[in-house]
């Protein structure tokens, strides 16, 4: 019956994940996967989102499904940490939310209505992208093309021939974005570049599709919610993925949420209707776990600030990492410009490495990066960063 099919080539990051797992040398360092680890190498467990866990605990609740869109005080409690508590188009009752199996599923459940109900639009993801954009989209029946985005030259942005490519789109046609951090490259555009954008998209009818994945690790949790924010407040209709695995440390509890911004409520309406008809073919309602642990850090006025310092620390933990990575390399590797890994944002770097030199990094130091060149810097640590700038030096050299 199943013969006939392929082999599954493997995720380009997860089978490496993997592999890491897999390799028994004692100093090897996992700088693969998005996941935040501390300087122990641990991936933590928040004493936020762990007094968060007790209390629900103690609370006994029951067990039964939620309903398809989600869990009412986590939906209410992601609008508040998105659009800010005070915006006009939440009081209007235009903008929707649903709680979604980690950000992933909110990307498809996205990409799926869309197919559905915007038929001919096609999508367009950053030159590169995270590698499951793509997949997804096109898993759900929608054509994917890029816009220029990095700058191999620079190490920065291709602002203008960006907004060459997205001028000359038909109306409606789905522009992915990263909000903030961008994955895997960690150029971001300025604000003001953002501003120009959105006048842009808007003026063109585009329709923006936003992910925020890395919300706290970029300048903070405000700061980072900025490109969501204006296009709420410039009035565009736009959608918004967001994850909670990177900033509440809680991968496997499938924590995320789509929002869906609307003309006015009666649009709204129909968009949540026809989203839940979605959900409910596909996994019926979202996981309970995750929802009580979002609502209550989100809502709980000590649970609140706690968690604020603790993704503060995680942030400026992935700083402190850049700036001694950078200080070792250019001490090691003397008229070099290392200075992008000081100007790229969140979890990860663009370290310009070619896949020959990723591969040599793995085989001779046990230091795992994604064969693009992308470095999650949150896997380096005060005790191993000598050694890994020591090995990049050792395959740039
Ligand atoms: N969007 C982006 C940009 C992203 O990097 C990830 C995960 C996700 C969404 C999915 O997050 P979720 O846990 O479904 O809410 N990225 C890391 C892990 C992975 O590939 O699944 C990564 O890039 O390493």
């Amino acid at each position: 019956m199943f013969s006939h099919l392929d082999p599954y080539a493997g995720d380009p990051i997860l089978s490496l994940n993997e592999a890491y797992q897999k390799d028994p040398r004692p100093h090897k360092v996992n700088l693969s996967i998005g996941i935040y680890f501390d300087d122990a190498g641990r991936i933590p467990v928040l004493a936020s989102v762990r007094e968060a866990e007790a209390q629900m605990l103690a609370a006994a609740s029951t067990k039964s499904y939620l309903p398809i869109e989600g869990d009412p005080a986590m939906r209410n409690a992601v609008q508040a940490l998105l659009f800010g508590a005070d915006l006009p188009a939440l009081k209007d009752g235009r903008i929707v939310t649903l709680q979604t199996v980690g950000s992933s599923g909110g990307l498809k459940v996205g990409a799926d209505f869309l197919r559905r109900w915007l038929p001919a639009s096609e999508a367009w993801v950053s030159d590169p992208t995270w590698d499951n954009h793509r997949a997804m989209f096109e898993g759900a029946g929608i054509r994917v093309h890029t816009y220029p985005y990095y700058d191999a030259a620079t190490g920065g942005l291709k602002f203008d021939a960006m907004c060459d490519a997205l001028r000359s789109l038909p109306p409606r046609s789905i522009v992915l974005l990263h909000a903030c951090c961008h994955n895997p490259t960690g150029v971001d555009l300025t604000r003001a570049q953002w501003d120009a954008l959105v006048r842009l998209l808007a003026e063109r009818g585009l329709l923006p599709y936003l992910d925020l994945a890395y919300q706290g690790y970029g300048d903070g949790i405000d700061d980072d919610a900025y490109a969501v924010r204006l296009m709420a407040s410039r009035g565009l209709t736009f959608i918004v993925a967001n994850s909670f695995s990177k900033s509440m440390s809680v991968y496997g509890e499938r924590a995320g949420a789509l929002s869906f911004v609307c003309t006015d409520a009666r649009e709204a309406e129909l968009v949540l209707g026809q989203l839940k008809a979605t959900v409910r073919r596909n996994y019926s309602s979202p996981p309970i776990h995750a929802a009580g642990i979002v609502a209550r850090v989100l809502t709980d006025p000590t649970l609140r600030p706690q968690w604020e310092s603790e993704v503060a620390a995680m942030r400026e933990r992935i700083l402190a990492m850049r700036q001694r990575l950078h200080a070792v390399l250019a001490a090691k590797v003397p008229g070099r410009d290392f200075g992008y890994f000081l100007t790229q944002r969140g979890m990860f770097s663009y370290t310009g490495l070619t896949g020959a030199q990723v591969d040599r990094l793995r085989d001779e130091s046990a230091v795992y990066l994604v064969r693009s060149g992308r470095m999650c810097v949150a896997g380096l640590s005060m005790g191993n960063v000598e050694r890994v700038a020591q090995a990049f030096a050792g395959v740039l050299g």
